[in-house]
Parts: C-alpha cells; sequence; structure tokens
C-alpha cells in the first residue's frame, strides 16, 4: 500500500491541548499504554522508527502528527497519541487527561477517524469504554471508527475468533479486525480501510 509508505514526519506537540490545526483528514491512534499504537503505525507505514514504540510503558508522550501523501502533496494526517491507562501514573492525572482526550474527540475538528488499540488478552479497559462513549455521537455523525486488535500472534485461531466476536458485540457495530505487527497480519487489510476513509469518493485505488 503505496499510499501508506508515504509517511512523514510533520509535527510534534508537547500536549494534547497544544496540537496544531491543519487542513487535511487526521485519523488517532487511540488506547491503553502499551496496546502497540506506535509498532502499529511503523507497521503500516514501513518505516522502522517513525512512531517511537517501547517496551516501557507511556513511552510515547507527546503526540506526534505524520503527514500522508505522494509527491510531497499531504492529503491526510496521522495522529500517534499518548496510551492511556498506565498504572503508575497518579489518579490526578489520569483524571486530568481524561478530559482532555475526551476535548480533543469531541472538537477536533478534521477528525475523520479513530482507530482504537487494544489488546485482546485485557479486552476494553474502563477508558476505552469511556471513550467509546465519547465519540459515539461522532460516530452517528460519520466519523469512522475501527478496533484493532493488537498483538494477535499471542493468540491462537480460537483464542482470535473469540476476542474478534466479543469485541464486534462491544464496538457497537464498528469493523473490528485482528492486527499483528509481527507477523504482519491484517497490515493491508487496514492501510486500504484507512485509504477509504480519506478518500471515500475514489471507487478503486489506482496504484495503491
Ligand atoms: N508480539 C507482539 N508485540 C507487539 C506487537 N505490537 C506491539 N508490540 C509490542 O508491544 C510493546 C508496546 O508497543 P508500542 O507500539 O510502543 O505501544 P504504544 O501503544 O505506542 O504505547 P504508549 O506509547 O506507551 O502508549 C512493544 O514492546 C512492542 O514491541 C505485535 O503485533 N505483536
Ligand atoms: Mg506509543
Amino acid at each position: 500500500m503505496g499510499w501508506m509508505h508515504t509517511a512523514r514526519f510533520l509535527t510534534t506537540a508537547p500536549r494534547l491541548e497544544f496540537l496544531p490545526a491543519h487542513e487535511h483528514p487526521e485519523i488517532a491512534f487511540v488506547g491503553r499504554s502499551n496496546a502497540g499504537k506506535s509498532t502499529c503505525i511503523n507497521t503500516l507505514t514501513q518505516q522502522k522508527r517513525l512512531a517511537f514504540a517501547s517496551k516501557t510503558p507511556g513511552r510515547t508522550q507527546s503526540i506526534n502528527l505524520f503527514s500522508l501523501g505522494r509527491q510531497g502533496i499531504t492529503d491526510a494526517v496521522l495522529a500517534d497519541l499518548p496510551g492511556y491507562g498506565y498504572a503508575a501514573v497518579p489518579k490526578q492525572d489520569k483524571v486530568r487527561w481524561q478530559q482532555v482526550m475526551a476535548n480533543y474527540l469531541v472538537t477536533r475538528e478534521n477528525l475523520r477517524g479513530v482507530v482504537l488499540l487494544c489488546d485482546p488478552r485485557h479486552g476494553l479497559t474502563e477508558l476505552d469504554e469511556i471513550l467509546l462513549e465519547v465519540i459515539r455521537p461522532r460516530v452517528e455523525q460519520g466519523l469512522k471508527f475501527l478496533v484493532l486488535l493488537t498483538k494477535a500472534d499471542k493468540l491462537n485461531r480460537v483464542e482470535a475468533q473469540k476476542a474478534l466476536s466479543i469485541m464486534r458485540l462491544q464496538a457497537g457495530g464498528g469493523e473490528v479486525r485482528l492486527f499483528s505487527a509481527l507477523k504482519k497480519q491484517g497490515v493491508e487489510e487496514t492501510a486500504h480501510l484507512l485509504w477509504q476513509w480519506v478518500h471515500p469518493a475514489a471507487e478503486a485505488a489506482p496504484g495503491q
């Protein structure tokens, strides 16, 4: 999927509330700390160190934006958001983070889609559920929404099918896919779906 491979660093914001405005459709990668957001972006874009992935939960502190588009012409922006729910974070910080996150999801004008990454071995966390509630009205108004069950390589076939059916019930009609950065599972399908989010009018995808 050539389009995804055009990803390049656009800008970074120290905190969500300082995220600069831009005129392109934005796709946000959200999910609990350590769910695999940064790894997912690196896998989709086929760039090893575009987003900074790490074994240490809470690695992504600032928000990084990446531009997509051929010939240097940006037609979409990916946002790698800091994970939430990291146990070592003090409670008051968690509450504040929740508010900032909710504010972003509700007010970000050109937000076209949300990719929620969830490690199926943990299932949806309380904060994931809150996030689902927050975006529900926007999803009803056309915001695109995908749940990626990450680290699918850690599940056997039966576990994977079970995780998929449980999440389909919880995702309220949203799309759910298995994803593994390790085994490159779900990569092409996800890239194609995101392309369609950004180019809804295009029937085929010439030269993707
Ligand atoms: N087995 C396996 N491990 C993965 C996969 N994707 C990510 N990981 C591992 O999970 C850990 C966390 O990945 P990150 O991509 O940094 O997670 P994140 O969601 O960006 O984390 P924060 O920035 O802390 O919110 C790393 O050790 C990754 O190598 C996968 O598909 N399979
Ligand atoms: Mg990260």
